[in-house]
Protein backbone atom coordinates (compact mmCIF):
# COMPACT_ATOMS: atom_id res chain seq x y z
CA UNK A 1 0.00 0.00 0.00
CA UNK A 2 1.18 3.13 -0.81
CA UNK A 3 0.86 6.27 1.68
CA UNK A 4 2.04 9.52 1.75
CA UNK A 5 1.34 13.26 0.90
CA UNK A 6 -0.09 14.87 -2.20
CA UNK A 7 2.41 14.85 -4.72
CA UNK A 8 5.06 12.75 -3.14
CA UNK A 9 5.41 10.43 -6.15
CA UNK A 10 2.93 7.47 -5.19
CA UNK A 11 0.95 6.72 -8.17
CA UNK A 12 3.76 7.70 -10.61
CA UNK A 13 5.90 4.55 -8.83
CA UNK A 14 2.55 2.75 -9.38
CA UNK A 15 3.00 3.51 -13.13
CA UNK A 16 6.27 2.74 -12.93
CA UNK A 17 5.72 -0.46 -11.41
CA UNK A 18 3.31 -1.75 -14.10
CA UNK A 19 5.82 -0.52 -17.08
CA UNK A 20 2.84 1.86 -18.80
CA UNK A 21 0.78 4.95 -17.08
CA UNK A 22 -2.40 2.92 -15.59
CA UNK A 23 -3.26 6.07 -13.41
CA UNK A 24 -3.21 9.71 -13.55
CA UNK A 25 -0.16 11.62 -12.03
CA UNK A 26 0.31 15.69 -12.21
CA UNK A 27 2.91 17.89 -11.50
CA UNK A 28 3.35 20.18 -8.58
CA UNK A 29 1.89 23.62 -7.62
CA UNK A 30 4.18 25.33 -9.36
CA UNK A 31 3.77 28.17 -6.72
CA UNK A 32 4.79 25.58 -3.62
CA UNK A 33 5.59 22.84 -4.98
CA UNK A 34 2.75 21.05 -2.93
CA UNK A 35 0.64 18.35 -4.54
CA UNK A 36 -2.77 18.62 -6.05
CA UNK A 37 -4.68 16.00 -4.90
CA UNK A 38 -4.30 13.79 -7.95
CA UNK A 39 -5.43 10.87 -6.42
CA UNK A 40 -9.15 10.95 -5.31
CA UNK A 41 -10.13 7.37 -3.72
CA UNK A 42 -8.04 4.38 -3.58
CA UNK A 43 -7.58 1.92 -6.06
CA UNK A 44 -6.13 -1.56 -5.96
CA UNK A 45 -3.92 -2.19 -8.96
CA UNK A 46 -2.79 -5.69 -10.27
CA UNK A 47 0.60 -5.49 -11.59
CA UNK A 48 1.78 -7.80 -14.59
CA UNK A 49 3.94 -10.44 -12.67
CA UNK A 50 1.16 -10.82 -9.88
CA UNK A 51 1.53 -8.53 -6.94
CA UNK A 52 -1.08 -6.33 -5.86
CA UNK A 53 -0.63 -2.56 -5.11
CA UNK A 54 -2.96 -0.31 -3.47
CA UNK A 55 -2.75 3.64 -4.71
CA UNK A 56 -4.02 5.93 -2.05
CA UNK A 57 -5.06 9.58 -2.04
CA UNK A 58 -3.18 11.64 -0.65
CA UNK A 59 -2.95 12.60 2.93
CA UNK A 60 -2.94 15.96 4.12
CA UNK A 61 -1.48 14.79 7.80
CA UNK A 62 -1.34 12.20 10.26
CA UNK A 63 -2.88 12.29 13.46
CA UNK A 64 -4.35 10.06 16.23
CA UNK A 65 -7.78 9.49 16.86
CA UNK A 66 -8.37 8.07 20.24
CA UNK A 67 -10.09 9.34 23.19
CA UNK A 68 -8.30 10.93 26.36
CA UNK A 69 -9.39 8.07 27.99
CA UNK A 70 -7.88 5.58 25.88
CA UNK A 71 -4.60 7.86 26.28
CA UNK A 72 -4.79 7.26 30.11
CA UNK A 73 -4.79 3.84 29.53
CA UNK A 74 -2.06 3.33 27.94
CA UNK A 75 -0.23 5.45 30.35
CA UNK A 76 -1.50 3.64 33.18
CA UNK A 77 1.81 4.44 35.57
CA UNK A 78 0.95 8.20 35.55
CA UNK A 79 -3.28 7.26 35.95
CA UNK A 80 -1.92 5.32 39.23
CA UNK A 81 -0.04 8.60 40.19
CA UNK A 82 -2.76 10.72 39.10
CA UNK A 83 -4.98 9.08 41.60
CA UNK A 84 -3.46 10.61 44.46
CA UNK A 85 -3.42 14.39 43.37
CA UNK A 86 -4.95 16.67 45.07
CA UNK A 87 -7.64 18.10 42.42
CA UNK A 88 -9.63 15.26 40.66
CA UNK A 89 -9.33 17.29 37.33
CA UNK A 90 -5.97 18.05 37.68
CA UNK A 91 -3.95 18.89 34.60
CA UNK A 92 -0.95 17.72 35.79
CA UNK A 93 0.99 21.24 34.55
CA UNK A 94 0.87 23.72 37.40
CA UNK A 95 -1.59 22.33 40.16
CA UNK A 96 -0.55 22.21 44.31
CA UNK A 97 -0.75 18.83 45.37
CA UNK A 98 0.17 16.79 42.05
CA UNK A 99 1.21 13.49 42.19
CA UNK A 100 2.44 13.24 38.80
CA UNK A 101 4.90 16.29 39.48
CA UNK A 102 6.25 14.89 42.37
CA UNK A 103 6.64 11.28 40.36
CA UNK A 104 8.41 13.39 37.78
CA UNK A 105 10.53 15.69 41.21
CA UNK A 106 11.62 12.07 42.24
CA UNK A 107 12.52 10.63 39.37
CA UNK A 108 9.92 7.80 39.27
CA UNK A 109 8.64 9.61 36.32
CA UNK A 110 10.76 9.96 32.98
CA UNK A 111 10.44 13.23 31.72
CA UNK A 112 10.07 12.13 28.46
CA UNK A 113 7.38 10.07 28.93
CA UNK A 114 5.64 12.84 30.87
CA UNK A 115 6.07 15.02 27.88
CA UNK A 116 4.92 12.26 25.09
CA UNK A 117 1.52 12.15 27.67
CA UNK A 118 1.07 15.45 27.74
CA UNK A 119 1.15 15.98 23.97
CA UNK A 120 -0.85 12.97 23.01
CA UNK A 121 -3.42 13.88 25.44
CA UNK A 122 -3.46 17.33 23.85
CA UNK A 123 -3.87 15.96 20.77
CA UNK A 124 -6.69 13.73 21.91
CA UNK A 125 -8.68 16.22 23.12
CA UNK A 126 -8.49 18.27 20.24
CA UNK A 127 -9.84 15.14 18.45
CA UNK A 128 -12.37 14.87 20.69
CA UNK A 129 -13.44 18.39 20.42
CA UNK A 130 -13.75 18.04 16.62
CA UNK A 131 -15.67 15.12 16.76
CA UNK A 132 -18.19 17.28 19.50
CA UNK A 133 -18.39 19.73 16.85
CA UNK A 134 -19.11 17.58 13.58
CA UNK A 135 -21.57 15.79 15.69
CA UNK A 136 -23.19 18.98 16.30
CA UNK A 137 -23.19 20.06 12.67
CA UNK A 138 -24.74 16.59 11.57
CA UNK A 139 -27.21 17.20 14.66
CA UNK A 140 -28.32 20.79 13.09
CA UNK A 141 -28.42 19.41 9.37
CA UNK A 142 -30.31 16.30 11.14
CA UNK A 143 -33.08 19.22 12.11
CA UNK A 144 -33.13 21.41 9.23
CA UNK A 145 -33.69 18.20 6.74
CA UNK A 146 -36.49 16.57 9.38
CA UNK A 147 -38.63 19.73 9.18
CA UNK A 148 -38.08 20.00 5.81
CA UNK A 149 -39.35 17.13 5.01
CA UNK A 150 -42.44 17.15 7.05
CA UNK A 151 -43.52 20.80 5.78
CA UNK A 152 -43.06 19.19 2.19
CA UNK A 153 -45.23 16.34 3.35
CA UNK A 154 -42.59 13.78 2.72
CA UNK A 155 -42.37 10.49 4.35
CA UNK A 156 -39.78 11.01 7.54
N1 LIG B 1 11.66 14.96 -9.44
C1 LIG B 1 10.86 13.94 -9.17
N2 LIG B 1 9.58 14.09 -9.43
C2 LIG B 1 8.78 13.06 -9.14
C3 LIG B 1 9.24 11.85 -8.57
N3 LIG B 1 8.19 11.03 -8.39
C4 LIG B 1 7.12 11.70 -8.83
N4 LIG B 1 7.46 12.92 -9.30
C5 LIG B 1 6.58 13.96 -9.86
O1 LIG B 1 5.76 14.47 -8.81
C6 LIG B 1 4.47 14.84 -9.32
C7 LIG B 1 3.39 14.23 -8.45
O2 LIG B 1 3.42 12.82 -8.58
P1 LIG B 1 2.14 11.89 -8.36
O3 LIG B 1 2.59 10.49 -8.66
O4 LIG B 1 0.95 12.40 -9.10
O5 LIG B 1 1.93 12.07 -6.79
P2 LIG B 1 0.88 11.33 -5.82
O6 LIG B 1 1.62 11.01 -4.57
O7 LIG B 1 0.21 10.19 -6.51
O8 LIG B 1 -0.15 12.51 -5.51
P3 LIG B 1 -1.71 12.39 -5.05
O9 LIG B 1 -2.40 11.46 -5.98
O10 LIG B 1 -2.21 13.81 -5.17
O11 LIG B 1 -1.70 11.94 -3.62
C8 LIG B 1 4.43 14.37 -10.78
O12 LIG B 1 4.69 15.49 -11.60
C9 LIG B 1 5.58 13.39 -10.85
O13 LIG B 1 6.11 13.34 -12.17
C10 LIG B 1 10.65 11.72 -8.32
O14 LIG B 1 11.15 10.73 -7.82
N5 LIG B 1 11.39 12.82 -8.64
MG1 LIG C 1 -1.76 9.76 -6.88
Amino acid sequence: MLLGFNGAGKSTLVNRLYGKDVTKTQANRFSDGKGRYTTTSKFLHQLPYGALLLDTPGTRGVGMNSSASEIAESFSDIAAFASHCRFHDCSHTREPGCAVKSALQSGELKQDRYEHYLLLKREAMSWEEVMWQRRKKDKTLGKVLYQYRRREGKHV
